[in-house]
């Protein structure tokens, strides 16, 4: 992993900078310096295969990071990329890996309209976080279980955030968008997938 003035710099493949956000809220106290990956500006295009599995998505996702940093004569650089996605039970776990396109084709109001009327609305957000460290590999997964709101509430946050209650002791009934960064960095399922990451790291 590349150092200068004893902080560790991490480059991260993604081109969600609400998740740049959050890994920047949650490796800089530990020391690293999170950069975006880009190539000419621009975050690398990466084919994601067919998978109904986070982990199968995000460990492709770094091993085509993995090539484009050697073709940049960067393979000593650390990267991180991860794969995240919300799981509704009576959907059958849709959207699952495919969040990112049922978020942009049918937005929150779309969601909501598919539980319309019913009462089951429980959930799962899963994120499985990939790290190269100059080295190897290092998989990190990880949960938060939760529920689906009526309505999308809250300013924070990104994504499904307005629409997700988190179960953990002391939401109230918020969503992780009504929570701040420090409150949702707390119990998210990035935050656990990182953590795991980091008692991998040498
Ligand atoms: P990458 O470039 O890193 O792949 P992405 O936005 O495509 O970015 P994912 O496939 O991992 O990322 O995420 C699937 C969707 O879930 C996407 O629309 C995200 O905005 C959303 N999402 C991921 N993590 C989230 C979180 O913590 N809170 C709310 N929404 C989240």
């Amino acid at each position: 992993m590349e150092a200068s003035a004893g902080r560790r710099q991490l480059l991260f493949q993604t081109g969600n900078l609400g998740k740049l956000a959050e890994a920047r809220h949650y490796f800089e106290p530990l020391g690293f310096t999170v950069e975006q990956f880009l190539i000419n500006g621009e975050p690398p295009e990466i084919i994601e295969p067919q998978s109904d599995d986070l982990v199968t998505v995000a460990r492709s996702k770094i091993s085509q990071g993995v090539a484009l940093l050697a073709g940049a004569g960067r393979a000593d650089s650390a990267l991180l990329v991860e794969d995240a996605g919300l799981f509704i039970d009576v959907l059958g776990g849709f959207p699952g890996v495919y969040s990112s396109s049922v978020l942009e084709k049918l937005g929150l109001d779309g969601i909501l309209t598919l539980l319309q009327g019913r009462e089951q609305r429980t959930a799962l957000f899963g994120c499985c976080a990939a790290m190269w460290d100059g080295e190897r590999l290092l998989i990190g997964e990880g949960n938060c279980t939760g529920e689906i709101a009526q309505e999308a509430r809250g300013e924070h946050g990104f994504g499904y955030d307005p629409l997700f209650i988190p179960d953990v002791s002391g939401a109230d009934g918020r969503t992780f968008a009504q929570m701040s960064p420090e409150e949702k960095g707390r119990s998210s399922h990035r935050t656990r997938a990182y953590e795991q990451l980091v008692l991998q790291i040498g």
